[in-house]
């Protein structure tokens, strides 16, 4: 996935920041006015520990802070760790109205049902969950407020892409750090970020209805190669079990093994649910049992800290006085004493040689 290039997301730690400390002050806020508070890291440490004891208001908080700050995420990011990793974390993506919304309803009722916690990220701007209600059409979430088992929460897409996965990978985190044992996050399915945000789950769910051409749209949108289940839903619609068919047919011809199981199923029904749970629970095993989950866990902790360090590189370029410098390395290049290949090693040296502080 692509980290966002949002301004000091790659500010290398302990860089002198004009901004630190306001941050301090506005990360603390109200709950931990009066605490000894020394940085913004202290502050994220707090959030962080309170939100892992099961504070609604600090994991509200820190929510907001990754949603609004990028420049808080390396204080969080490390209150962070040590603290992730116990969540199964299920992505559901589809084209808008496919009944992604209704489905993760539906998944949240059979997940509770089964004693597991389960918070929901919506990265969906048409499908706006307020105070534990989703907006909108003819679902409730209604039956989950006051459920301390369920935290739903919507990042709204601030038209920075880049960003907006950068900041549900960091929400993700933060749900996973709270303690729910379950962790969806539901995403339009329109552009490559989107996609990528459903990808950062340990199994993604693609969502098509019958008909209207979903399929190829999903082939073109390249949904079928994120999908680790495929899932019909508003079966109780003319046309279902032709879909199923040639969505199964679609997936033989995929070269690799992990071919994705297709589940039907009416959410607003209920039906196909408790079987769609099943097949994420087998696909999670099967991950956890071949080593996969690892491996994938592993690239997508690479892939976060290249797009952090080249993030944090371009800030350095564009900073004095390596932006200085390399006015002069183009002046030398322009006047022919200098090739752009040695004048890039020469920048890159001067970089290394002056490490941030
Ligand atoms: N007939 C039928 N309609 C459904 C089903 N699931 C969702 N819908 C309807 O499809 C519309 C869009 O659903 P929503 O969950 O908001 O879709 P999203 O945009 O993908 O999140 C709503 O009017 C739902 O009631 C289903 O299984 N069958
Ligand atoms: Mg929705």
């Amino acid at each position: 996935m692509t980290i966002g290039s949002a301004a000091g997301v790659g500010r290398a730690r302990g860089l002198p920041d004009p901004a630190r400390g306001p941050v301090t002050a506005e990360l603390a806020g109200a709950e931990l006015a009066g605490a000894d508070v020394a940085g913004a890291d202290v502050a994220a440490a707090q959030l962080v520990a309170a939100a892992v004891g099961g504070d609604r208001r600090a994991l509200a908080r820190l929510l907001s802070a990754v949603e609004n700050t990028p420049r808080w995420w390396p204080e969080i990011g490390a209150a962070l760790a040590g603290h992730v990793g116990g969540a199964q974390t299920v992505g559901l993506t589809g084209a808008p109205g496919v009944g992604k919304s209704t489905t993760v309803t539906a998944l949240v009722r059979a997940y509770r049902r089964a004693g597991r916690r389960v918070g929901v990220l919506a990265v969906d701007p048409s499908s706006p969950y307020s105070g534990g209600a989703l907006l909108g059409d003819r679902v409730r979430m209604t039956e989950h407020a006051g459920d301390p088992g369920v935290f739903i929460r919507s990042l709204a897409s601030r038209g920075r892409l880049g960003g907006l996965a950068a900041a549900a990978a960091q929400a993700l985190r933060v749900l996973d750090a709270a303690g729910f044992d379950v962790v969806i996050v539901e995403t339009v399915g329109v552009g490559q970020a989107e996609i990528d945000i459903a990808a950062l789950a340990d199994t993604t769910c693609v969502l098509l209805a019958p008909g209207a051409g979903d399929d190829v749209q999903a082939v073109k949108a390249g949904l079928l190669e994120v999908a680790d289940v495929l899932v019909v839903n508003k079966a109780d619609r003319p046309g279902a079990a032709r879909t199923v068919a040639d969505l199964t047919a679609m997936t033989r011809m995929r070269a690799d093994a992990r071919r994705p199981a297709v589940v039907r199923v009416a959410a607003t029904l209920g039906e196909g649910i408790d079987e769609l749970v099943e097949r994420i629970a087998a696909h999670r095993q099967d991950l956890a049992a071949t080593g996969e989950l690892d491996r994938r866990r592993l690239a997508r902790a690479a892939d976060e800290i290249r797009g952090l360090a080249l993030t944090a590189l371009q800030d350095r370029l564009a900073a004095p006085p390596h932006d200085a410098r390399l006015a002069e390395l183009a002046g030398q290049v322009l006047a022919g004493v200098a090739d752009p290949w040695t004048a890039a090693e020469r920048l890159l040296e001067d970089i290394a040689a002056q490490p941030a502080h």
